[in-house]
């Protein structure tokens, strides 16, 4: 693995020596920096922008920013400000890409090549959208999808339909969505999003929508490209339509973040992160013989709910020779990782536990 890269500016305060810089809008943590950390450092946590991050200007004055409120009784403009008196809670969740694992796959892949690290666990604090759709007087009742669209200036001569980020989820999700404001207890940096971010919880990143503009109860899905035909899951080859799926909840994933490459003979702690997807974990299991023997890994620290991620560790002898070293996570829901995750088109939604497994040799 690369790192220590110069960063781009918007992002120069990050940790330079915990990153992979793929491109000026994509960057990606270490897998040895994720360790056994609980909740991502905000300096050491992915970027992903799929245009460039609006300019500082936007977080001058936080609670100045505007978000439009549509498909509600009474639509209408919030600023931070006012949101802020509607209501405030805090949730703990894993933003991940939808391509993290993208690298993994044996077939050619456009985009970026994440292998673990464009994933991240999260503290957000702000308020939920029930609460901001029951100020203005409630959703309208034929809604079927909530639509956020992002904030960044749309270049001058292009349809907004081609490049501008506006995802749609299924209406569900606003009973756990949030407008966020505060991310691991500061305001949200421009680079993630800042002043106003709407979290889904439980949903790959690209639902997440940064620099919230509008929020809107809708009864189409967005008529965007990156709603319409990207982010959707199908076979190699193909292009993307709207009869495949959305990468919408993510699924249940673990992998190993220690030891990577070599170890001493003897008691070794094997260590990584697992996450549940849309319910809890129930056990990650660990294998130092590349998948015939499994063993119960311990969790480490708290539970922080159904949609964070938990470190684990196994304690273990390791003899001389190389190992494969693999982790097999299985959430409340009884879903356990597969072997092997098929192959798709963009690369989406990776969770096999080989692809994740790596090499250690021990001497
Ligand atoms: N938002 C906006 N506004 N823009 C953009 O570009 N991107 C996506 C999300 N959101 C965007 C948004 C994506 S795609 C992702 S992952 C995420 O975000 C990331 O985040 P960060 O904070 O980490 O950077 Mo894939 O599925």
């Amino acid at each position: 693995q690369s790192g220590g890269e110069p960063l781009p500016d918007y992002v120069a305060w990050k940790d330079a020596e915990d990153m992979i810089v793929h491109s000026k809008q994509t960057l990606e943590t270490k897998r040895a920096a994720q360790g056994s950390e609980l909740i991502t450092p905000t300096t050491e946590l992915y970027i992903r922008n799929n245009l460039p991050a609006p300019s500082d200007k936007i977080v001058a004055d936080r609670d100045a920013w505007e978000v439009e409120i549509d498909g509600v009784a009474n639509p209408g403009k919030m600023t931070v400000g006012a949101l802020k008196t509607l209501g405030v809670e805090t949730v703990v969740c894993v933003l991940q890409c939808s391509g993290n694992g993208r690298a993994f796959f044996d077939h050619e892949t456009s985009g970026s090549q994440w292998s673990v690290g464009a994933a991240g666990n999260v503290v957000w604090t702000g308020v939920p959208v029930r609460a901001v759709i029951d100020a203005m007087g409630g959703a309208d009742a034929d809604a079927v999808y909530l639509t956020g669209t992002g904030g960044e200036d749309i270049p001058q001569g292009l349809p907004p339909e081609s490049i501008q980020v506006e995802r749609s989820v299924p209406k569900a999700a606003m009973d756990r969505a949030i407008l966020a404001w505060e991310m691991n207890g500061e305001p949200v940096p421009l680079a993630h999003g800042g002043p106003l971010r709407l979290i889904i919880p439980g949903y790959y990143g690209v639902n997440n929508i940064k620099y919230l503009k509008r929020l809107a109860l809708t009864v189409e899905e967005s008529p965007n490209k990156i709603q319409q035909t990207g982010y959707r899951v199908r076979p190699v080859g193909e292009k993307g339509d709207p009869s495949q799926p959305s990468m919408y909840e993510m699924s249940v994933k673990s992998w190993i973040t220690g030891p990577l490459v070599d170890a001493a003979t003897g008691k070794v702690q094997i260590h990584g992160v697992a996450m549940g997807g849309v319910s809890g974990l129930e056990k990650v299991e660990v294998s130092a013989d590349g998948g015939q023997n499994w063993a119960d890994a311990q969790f480490l620290g708290p539970d922080l709910g159904p949609y964070a991620w938990r470190p684990f560790v196994l304690i273990t002898d390791l003899t001389e020779g190389t190992h494969m070293l693999a982790s097999r996570a299985t959430n409340a829901a009884g879903d356990a990782q597969p072997e092997n995750f098929p192959p798709n088109e963009r690369g989406y939604g990776n969770n096999g536990w080989r692809a994740h497994a790596v090499d250690v040799t021990v001497s």
